[in-house]
């Protein structure tokens, strides 16, 4: 055995051999449980970022461990290829999308490699290729064949310069990113995804995911947004229609002092066009110039949030629909077309937007709900939003706000003036980008046949990569041969949709095309074997967005027949940050560390052990160098251990024989000790730091075992070999080395996993702490079978202790079960 440790050496012969072997390329087993174990797979977007580095270790950690514990693990790796960060790159260096996506895939792939991540390779793919994208072509068009996929327009971002569609990351500050120009709100016609179908199914199966934080499953829940109320109209007798509106708080419609519609909405366009009795001239042309001004709004609700509160009276008014009241409508910036019926009842008194946009301009404030006990409900400063006893209500006084909801629904009801109604705050799901990078959606506009699907035989729709990217629209609609098509049914010259899908499409099903055979179907029967995943592990960015659509997708296929499982993730964690100086790494801040650096300095073993070492998954992880060295120094110092053993051994295999000295037997019963409490950690808890600082303490406690007898050989064989297997999931390569230095000709990756030993953590003796009147004054060995009046009598005849005593009379002595004797004087 080599006398010192040099990860160069190893590493990378170590993953030669798991690569000849195919040891982690997996097929179904017919004797060994399945565990698919799935880490977020990566954009391939340059090179390895700490957090991948970091979220992948998890993912690799928890796969060798479950294969160690006797399942058949499944981990595989592909790529997110699609999207922006390729088109950005063409622009800024002149590659093209394709070339920059693939050179980097090799990259990283090779990286993924030197940090020794046991995937399957086999299962590799990239959403970028025709062969993965042709099946999420031919599953739109399933979809659109069903009804759960339609077309509407819906606003983007569009720069009026560039003249071009900017995604939402591409508007900075209300600006266009490469013009400065400033972003106008555009209609134009899109793809959707029904999504709202099943929002029932999509909140109430939240329960069924026992294995999630609570954390993600709330943050789903409040996207998907469930909520009970009624929706009602307020007849409007300058229009033929009345208003409708819908609200949770049918209790404040008391208190409705305005009604509020956005720019987009008939009633707004209808103010802006006619003048009236009490709409002038000069007010039209100021409505004209408010609905034009809020074209210039993001699309982005995030920013909704954040922005000034504007609206102007349109000069129509409405009548509240149980008083029979004039209520003024207002248009208002704040009011979203897309979302419920585009326009809103406004009660100032009880809701805080609302009470802002009242003072702003000079609306009436009616309160109408009070505290029951008649305290802090004052709402002349600010909104009081809470439920209580309603006043001012009319024929409602005195109800609570729960009993106001039926009753006034019921009232609204029986004059057919409103419904009760549940609703979803969760819209559906726009597909379509106006951009090259992306997969082509697969429909063909013809002027005779309308929107023809394009024939089966007929995918994938490639793209096609004669395109060159200056930023202005998409170089697909301009393209000679994509764009211009002959329509499948007729015949005649027809145009090609140039739009691409959204590229969480392609990460809504990457898992299930992973566990199946990636032949001459979208997904096979193989796929029901793998699936669920066991566990995900990926970063919370995503606990909104992917994942819903992921378990939307996996409900759609499961209707479709081509999957059984209802859910595609049965446990999930969510790795924490990684901190510098306690801020994100970031290429922006200048705080990054790079991997591969680190991988030629020290090896990927030490990056790992530090990595798993630093913090809990779940929690941010604050990069230290000196971490780094400390980590590199246990891994040498594991090494030398089973350095000076092998000299000492020899080559020889010591059996232990005959009875243990205590010494020997306490060494054993840490070594059992740590066994439980990593198997706890590794398997339940998912916590791994502790397992590592379990099996350092267990080192330490071995080079104090100076015992070189026969057993003492054969004990010290015992603990190393187990340190070797419990750390093999977090540090492969040496502990590859190390168990075939130690004996072995089984690659350690084979092997499983310990069982404790029960009997060696059977104590015959246990130690006492002895208190005289509460104060530590001695320690007392006691056999572990010994009865309270034997404790006592060893505790009352230790010297030290009876020194304490001196003499005095005993009051009491109290029995700390396997802790401690305390007696009081
Ligand atoms: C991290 C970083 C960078 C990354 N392709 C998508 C994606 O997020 C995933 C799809 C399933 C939608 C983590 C991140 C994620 C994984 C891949 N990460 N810190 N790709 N600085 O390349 O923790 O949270 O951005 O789980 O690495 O990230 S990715
Ligand atoms: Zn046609």
């Amino acid at each position: 055995m080599q006398e010192n440790y040099q990860p160069q050496a190893i590493e990378q012969e170590v993953q030669k051999i798991w690569e000849e072997s195919g040891v982690f390329n997996v097929e179904p087993s017919a004797t060994k449980e399945k565990y698919y174990c799935l880490s977020m797979f990566p954009y391939p977007s340059g090179k390895l970022h700490m957090g991948h580095v970091r979220n992948y270790t998890i993912g690799d950690v928890i796969s060798r461990y479950q294969r160690m514990a006797g399942y058949c693990v499944m981990q595989p790796m592909g790529w997110d290829a699609f999207g922006l960060p390729a088109e950005n790159a063409a622009m800024q260096h002149g590659v093209h999308p394709a070339d920059w996506t693939y050179s980097n895939i090799d990259y990283m792939r090779d990286q993924l490699k030197q940090l020794g991540f046991g995937y399957d390779w086999n299962r590799e793919l990239a959403t970028c290729d025709p062969d993965y994208y042709k099946w999420e072509q031919w599953f739109f068009l399933k979809l659109l064949k069903k009804g759960m996929v339609y077309k509407k327009t819906a606003p983007v971002n569009w720069c009026p310069n560039d003249m071009t569609v900017l995604a939402n990351e591409q508007v900075i500050d209300g600006c266009c990113w490469r013009c400065d120009t400033q972003v106008e709100r555009k209609e134009i016609a899109q793809w959707f995804l029904k999504i709202t179908a099943y929002a029932d199914e999509l909140l109430t199966s939240l329960d069924s995911l026992d294995g999630w934080p609570e954390q993600v499953k709330t943050m789903q829940a409040n996207w998907i947004g469930r909520s009970e109320g009624v929706e009602m109209d307020f007849p409007v007798p300058e229009l033929a229609e009345p208003l409708r509106i819908y609200t949770t708080r049918p209790d404040t419609l008391m208190g409705v002092t305005y009604l509020a519609v956005a720019a987009e909405h008939p009633l707004a366009k209808h103010a802006a066009m006619t003048a009236s009795p009490s709409r002038t001239g000069s007010h039209v042309n100021e409505i004209q110039a408010f609905i034009e001004e809020c074209k210039h709004t993001e699309t982005a609700e995030a920013a909704m949030e954040t922005m000034e509160k504007r609206g102007i009276d349109s000069g129509i008014t409405a009548l509240h629909p149980i008083t029979g009241e004039a209520v003024p409508v207002w248009i208002a910036n704040f009011v979203l077309m897309g979302y419920g019926t585009g326009a809103v009842m406004s009660v100032p008194a009880h809701d805080q937007r609302d009470f802002e946009f009242a003072v702003k301009y000079g609306i009436a404030i009616k309160q109408v709900i009070f505290a029951q006990d008649g305290l802090n409900d004052d709402c002349s400063e600010q909104a009081y939003t809470v439920k209580g006893v309603l006043k001012n209500s009319g024929a409602f006084d005195g109800l609570t706000s729960a009993e106001a909801f039926g009753k006034i629904a019921e009232t609204l009801e029986q004059d057919g003036k409103g419904t009760r109604k549940v609703m979803f705050r969760l819209r559906d799901w726009g597909v379509s980008r106006q951009r090259y990078w992306g997969a082509p959606i697969p429909v063909i506009y013809c002027d005779d046949c309308g929107t023809v699907p394009v024939p089966e035989h007929d995918l994938p729709v490639t793209l096609p990569r004669d395109v060159v990217l200056d930023g202005s629209q998409s170089p697909l609609v301009a393209h000679p041969t994509f764009s211009h098509v002959d329509c499948p049914q007729c015949g005649k010259p027809a145009r090609r949709e140039t739009d691409t899908f959204d590229t969480f499409m392609e990460s809504s099903w990457y898992f299930a095309r992973f566990a199946s055979k990636q032949g001459d179907s979208m997904l096979d029967a193989t796929a029901n074997h793998w699936l669920p995943v066991d566990h995900y592990i990926g970063g919370i960015e995503h606990a909104i967005l992917h994942l819903l659509y992921a378990r939307f997708y996996t409900k759609l296929l499961r209707d479709e027949g081509l999957l059984t499982c209802d859910e595609p993730f049965k446990k999930l964690l969510t790795q924490g940050m990684v901190l510098k100086d306690g801020s994100k790494m970031s290429k922006s801040k200048g705080n990054t560390v790079d991997p591969q650096g680190l991988i030629a300095q020290y090896g990927a073993d030490t990056v790992r052990l530090f990595i798993m070492f630093a913090a809990p998954p779940e929690q941010s992880l604050e990069w230290s160098d000196t971490g780094v060295e400390g980590a590199s120094r246990f891994l040498k110092r594991l090494w030398k251990q089973v350095f000076l053993h092998t000299e000492q051994v020899q080559g020889l295999r010591f059996k232990v024989q005959g009875n243990l000295t205590e010494e020997q037997k306490t060494m054993r019963r840490h070594l059992h000790q740590t066994i439980q409490k990593v198997t706890h950690d590794m398997g339940v808890r998912i916590i791994f730091n502790t397992a590592i600082a379990a099996n350092m303490e267990l080192i330490n406690t071995l080079i104090k075992f100076t015992d070189e007898s026969n057993n003492g050989k054969a004990i010290r064989q015992e603990v190393l070999e187990a340190i070797v297997l419990m750390l093999s999931p977090m540090v492969p390569h040496i502990c590859h080395q190390l168990w075939l230095d130690l004996g072995h000709d089984n690659a350690v990756v084979r092997e499983t996993w310990l069982a404790v030993d029960e009997s060696a953590l059977v104590q015959d003796s246990l130690d006492y702490m002895i208190q005289v009147n509460g104060k530590l004054r001695g320690k007392v060995s006691v056999s572990a079978t010994a009865t309270n009046a034997e404790i006592q009598a060893a505790a009352l005849a230790d010297e030290h202790t009876q020194h304490f005593i001196d003499g005095q009379p005993i009051k009491k002595v109290i029995v700390v079960p396997n802790k401690l004797v305390n007696i009081v004087i």
